[in-house]
């Protein structure tokens, strides 16, 4: 090969890299002392991030809030506690401590988490989390058999940037952890795109809102129903009838779920609450594994 072939093809490999790259960015930690920040009593002094307003411009009609009250259960089984959720502890700009909820996800490497960006990154002043731990299983204040396991990288989307935090509202984790976390704690997938009303349970660790369970932010709540489809700009969200509380933010939306053997898919992530509903976006599975492997 001659040497202007090749650098043509240099260019367009170049080229390549960056039409699957661009849209991401990322940001690496040194984990060394994030774990002995987080003593147990600043873990129990820590609020959660509030949820972010969504359809800014937006109400939901009389008819939309009958649709939304039908399908309605609040049954939960109180052996409802993954491993696979856990709670997520962070600094935002080096000073404010801060808790959310996040998954394990599934993944080749087995260390794959995921959460809300707005927990990771603030858009409006681009300074990014630091100091994040994942206690998978937290329950009642207390650690699971798994401990903590420091974040040591996280990846974002600029289309939620781009969307000044409006839309792509999730984050991929990878945890610093001896091993595969996933075949440890189990991990949910993902990938399938359900049709509505559909069967969900999510979970989350709740200071208010309408969860049947001691809502003090230490313990891990679930909730099961039916999840609808509000198709209606801005864009599609999903939504279930009940305000899932502020620290529920960022948690999981799972299908197929069936316990003990079957933690089930991942549809949505705990977004943000109007008139006492829950939202969730509609996930671009396209970007989670762009997120996770390009
Ligand atoms: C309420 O919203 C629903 C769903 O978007 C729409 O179909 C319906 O026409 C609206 N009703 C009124 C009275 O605006
Ligand atoms: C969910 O919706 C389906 C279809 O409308 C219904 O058959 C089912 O009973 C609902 N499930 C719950 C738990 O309400
Ligand atoms: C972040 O922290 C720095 C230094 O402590 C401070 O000057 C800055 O105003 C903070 N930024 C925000 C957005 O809180
Ligand atoms: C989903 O994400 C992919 C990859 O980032 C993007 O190309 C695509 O436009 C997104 N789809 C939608 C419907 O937003
Ligand atoms: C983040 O994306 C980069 C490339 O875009 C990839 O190499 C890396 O594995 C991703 N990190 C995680 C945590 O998935
Ligand atoms: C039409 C309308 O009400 N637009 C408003 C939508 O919300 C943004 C931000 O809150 C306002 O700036 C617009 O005026």
């Amino acid at each position: 090969m001659n040497k202007k072939y090749i650098s043509y093809l240099l260019i367009i490999l170049i080229i390549i890299e960056n039409a699957f790259t661009q849209d991401i960015i990322s940001k690496t930690y040194n984990t060394e002392n994030t774990l002995t920040y987080w003593t147990k009593e600043r873990m129990l002094n820590t609020k959660p991030l509030p949820k972010p307003l969504i359809f800014k411009n937006k109400t939901i009609n009389n008819s939309e809030k009958n649709m939304i009250k039908k399908n309605m259960i609040n049954t939960r089984d109180k052996n409802d506690k993954p491993f696979a959720v856990g709670i997520l502890f962070g600094q935002k700009n080096s000073t404010e401590n801060f808790i959310c909820t996040a998954s394990v996800i599934r993944s080749d490497d087995g260390n794959t988490g995921i959460t809300a960006v707005h927990c990771l990154y603030d858009w409006e002043t681009n300074v990014w989390a630091d100091n994040m731990n994942f206690w998978p299983g937290y329950d009642h204040g207390e650690q699971s058999r798994y401990g903590c396991v420091a974040v040591k990288k996280v990846n974002i989307s600029l289309l939620y940037i781009n969307g000044e935090g409006l839309s792509d509202d999730y984050g991929i984790l990878k945890f610093n952890y001896n091993g595969r976390l996933q075949d440890n704690t189990g991990c949910f997938g993902w990938g399938i795109q359900p049709g509505y009303p559909v069967e969900i349970v999510t979970f989350g660790y709740p200071e208010d809102g309408e969860m049947d369970c001691v809502k003090d932010t230490s313990n891990l709540c679930s909730w099961r129903g039916n999840a609808s489809l509000l198709d209606n700009p801005p864009q599609p969200y999903q939504y279930i009838p009940l305000d899932l509380g502020d620290g529920s933010s960022k948690g999981p939306w799972v299908i197929k779920n069936s316990p003990p053997n079957n933690l089930g898919y991942l549809m949505g992530i705990t977004y943000g609450t109007v008139d006492s509903k829950e939202f969730s976006e509609i996930l671009n599975f396209t970007l989670i594994s762009s997120l996770i492997t390009s």
